[in-house]
């Protein structure tokens, strides 16, 4: 039995974390029998980030190994099927929304300072009150640190508006107007892709990466057919 370690829901969301619902969505797809368990405090896990998996007495962490360790309890049924130009797309498209996009949705929730409460409220609510100013104004100092060394975080809010929108419009060009990207049925980098944009789209109140998401309708309705073919949905 698998069991994914993820986010407890917050904003809406019932899976929260885009790193978790691409892989409860892989785990699903490959009809593996699995569990989800959540922990509020990542710094618990592993690497001390979300998602780990508990696979034969393991705790497997990050989101790339997992697809790896899978890939390999299916025979190469994660991959199959996919050429290496694919792949090689799939991969490029992975490192845009999680090593770019991703970030400026981060910041789009931590860092503004309208949707802090928010987080607060989110993340760190359970907490009795004073505890909870006192860890989550540390957490969001990290974050703040982690942003900066990033280097998206040196710069100003209209020009982190302007990479958010520039990546936004590439998944848009990119995305089928029907079906999925490398085939009739949803794969791993469909899982990659729509789990971002779940969260993009989905999350209560809307962000300003929400206002802008909503404006790229293909790629909205993609992820609402990623979503609606595999059975898993980010939001509750
Ligand atoms: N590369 C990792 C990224 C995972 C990640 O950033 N998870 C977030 C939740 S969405 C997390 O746990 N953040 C806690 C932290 O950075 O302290 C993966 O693919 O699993």
């Amino acid at each position: 039995m698998l069991e994914l370690v993820t986010l407890p829901p917050a904003f809406g969301m019932r899976n929260v974390s885009p790193f978790c619902l691409k892989i409860e969505m892989l785990l699903s797809s490959l009809e593996l029998e699995f569990s989800l368990s959540d922990i509020s405090d990542p710094r618990k896990a592993p690497k001390g980030k979300l998602p780990f998996l508990i696979a034969d007495g393991q705790r497997i962490a990050d989101s790339e190994l997992i697809v790896q360790y899978l890939d390999t309890l299916t025979s190469g049924r994660v991959f199959a099927g996919l050429t290496d130009e694919q792949i090689g797309h799939g991969y490029a498209l992975t490192r845009l929304v999680e090593d770019h996009l991703y970030w400026l949705m981060v910041a789009s929730r931590w860092l503004d300072e309208n949707w802090w409460p928010n987080v607060v409220r989110g993340f760190f609510g359970p907490l009795p009150v004073p505890l909870r100013q006192i860890v989550s104004g540390v957490a969001r100092r990290r974050m703040a640190q982690t942003y900066n060394l990033h280097g998206l975080g040196r710069h100003t809010l209209e020009e982190q508006k302007g990479f958010a929108r520039r990546d936004l419009q590439a998944l848009e060009s990119v995305v089928p107007a029907a079906g999925f990207l490398f085939g009739d049925h949803p794969g791993l980098f469909d899982f990659t892709v729509a789990a971002m944009m779940a969260g993009a789209y989905d999350n209560k109140p809307a962000t300003w990466i929400t206002d802008m998401a909503v404006q790229y309708k293909g790629l909205h309705s993609y992820t609402e057919r990623v979503q609606e073919t595999s059975g898993v949905w980010g939001r509750k």
